[in-house]
């Protein structure tokens, strides 16, 4: 028997600075009696969000999905996107906000990003983008994407919501397609509680962006565009300030935690374990396995319930799959048929716990008890 945990062990928990840190902040943001609208901390942070991922330019948003929605809505797009269906819900979310439809594409089985074979045969005369997400951190095919799109002139925009800080080639993330967006929420490694980021290709969209997230106002009397609140405030900047002052070190530990992982995990019969690509950086924002119900005794859902007993919270990312929720239904794109990869990937990954708090022994643990439970479920299977 394996002993479960006396404390529940989630997927994840926030990183966030000492407090001592954090009113240091604070006390400045007080002095200054300037909290919000693009105040000094704004501009500090993107200065180093800039060099950290090294990218020209970039715009703060109150969220991830405000960054999307209205990022999508600088570009002006009509019609249909191709998107994937294996995602969060508010990257379709940004399309619906937008008045676009989507188009679902097939996943690729290894990655289990949008399949870039695949975009081509979806694209009608309607169609004027392409947005792809870069799923659990690893890049789409970037190349093959951008091909595809200068072949038929659309617009490429990459959900980078789990991606910061990942490179590829040597070169950011945040550098490839018309626009990338990035989550600072506060489960993501690198958070600013809630907010976002937006980098993109067109120098011109720095000062669309700034309007747009600003209820297009660009002066005391003026309004250039009919815009919206999604600023970020400096309290958040604050926070992202200094939590990225952690970033490196909290990186170090997740890069030895997802070698114990590997290391305890690849013997155990009916795990695939998601990898990063060859020439690629990791955002180390999650730790993800695939379980094959035949190998490994028991399916998914059933191993996401029992680790409960012990104590140990998974999650299902991403289902329910986007196409099959309510509103779709009617779209050809979404019906399962066109979707294989997709329907069997939704139901074999899962998420397991994963930040640098989490100790060498809870990781070695949690193995342990995945193991357990395997070998149980394959000695009744056989009985
Ligand atoms: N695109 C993609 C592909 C995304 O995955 C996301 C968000 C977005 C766009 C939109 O970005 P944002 O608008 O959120 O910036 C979480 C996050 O809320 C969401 O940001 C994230 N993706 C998604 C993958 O995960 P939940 O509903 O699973 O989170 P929740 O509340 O269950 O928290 C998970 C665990 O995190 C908890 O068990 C404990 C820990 N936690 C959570 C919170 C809220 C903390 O330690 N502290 C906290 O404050 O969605």
């Amino acid at each position: 028997m394996i002993n479960k945990f006396n404390e529940p062990i989630m997927i994840t928990r926030s990183l966030l600075p000492s407090l001592d840190n954090f009113n240091n902040q604070l006390k400045e943001i007080w002095e200054s009696k300037w909290v919000t609208n693009n105040g000094p901390k704004n501009k500090e942070l993107i200065e180093a969000l800039k060099d950290y991922l090294t990218v020209d330019d970039l715009s703060l948003f109150s969220n991830g999905t405000l960054g999307l929605l209205l990022g999508i809505k600088s570009l002006e797009l009509s019609g249909e996107v191709i998107t994937t269906p294996f995602t969060f819900p508010a990257t379709v979310a940004a399309l619906e906000w937008n008045g676009l439809t989507p188009v679902f594409c097939d996943i690729d089985h290894v990655t289990l990003n949008i399949d870039a074979n695949k975009i081509e045969s979806l694209i009608t005369e309607r169609t004027s983008a392409i947005l792809g997400v870069h799923v659990f951190g690893n890049p789409c095919e970037v190349d093959k994407i951008q091909k595809v799109a200068d072949n038929y002139h659309l617009k490429v925009i990459y959900d980078g919501a789990h991606a910061f800080g990942v490179k590829l080639n040597g070169n950011s993330i945040g550098k490839f397609g018309d626009m990338t967006i990035f989550s600072f929420h506060a489960t993501k490694l690198f958070n600013t509680i809630e907010g976002g980021a937006v980098t993109f290709k067109d120098k011109t969209l720095s000062k669309k962006l700034q309007l747009i997230k600003n209820f297009g106002i660009s002066g005391p009397e003026t309004v250039e565009l009919p815009g919206i609140n999604a600023k970020l405030n400096e309290i958040q900047a604050a926070v992202g300030l200094e939590v990225l002052k952690l970033v490196p070190e909290e990186r170090k530990k997740r890069h030895h935690i997802k070698q114990l992982y590997e290391t305890n995990l690849k013997s155990i019969p009916g795990i695939r374990i998601l990898t990063k690509h060859k020439k690629q950086e990791s955002s180390y924002q999650f730790f993800v396995i695939e379980i094959d119900k035949r190998e490994f005794g028991m399916n998914r859902n059933q191993l996401h319930e029992m680790l409960k007993d012990y104590n140990v919270f998974t999650r299902k990312y991403f289902y329910p799959l986007c196409s099959n929720f309510s509103w779709y239904q009617d779209l050809p794109s979404a019906q399962q048929k066109n979707l294989p990869i997709a329907h069997e990937k939704v139901e074999k990954v899962l998420s397991l716990p994963f930040y640098g708090g989490v100790t060498n022994q809870e990781v070695k643990q949690i193995c342990d008890i995945i193991e357990f439970i395997q070998t149980s479920a394959s000695n009744t299977s056989s009985e």
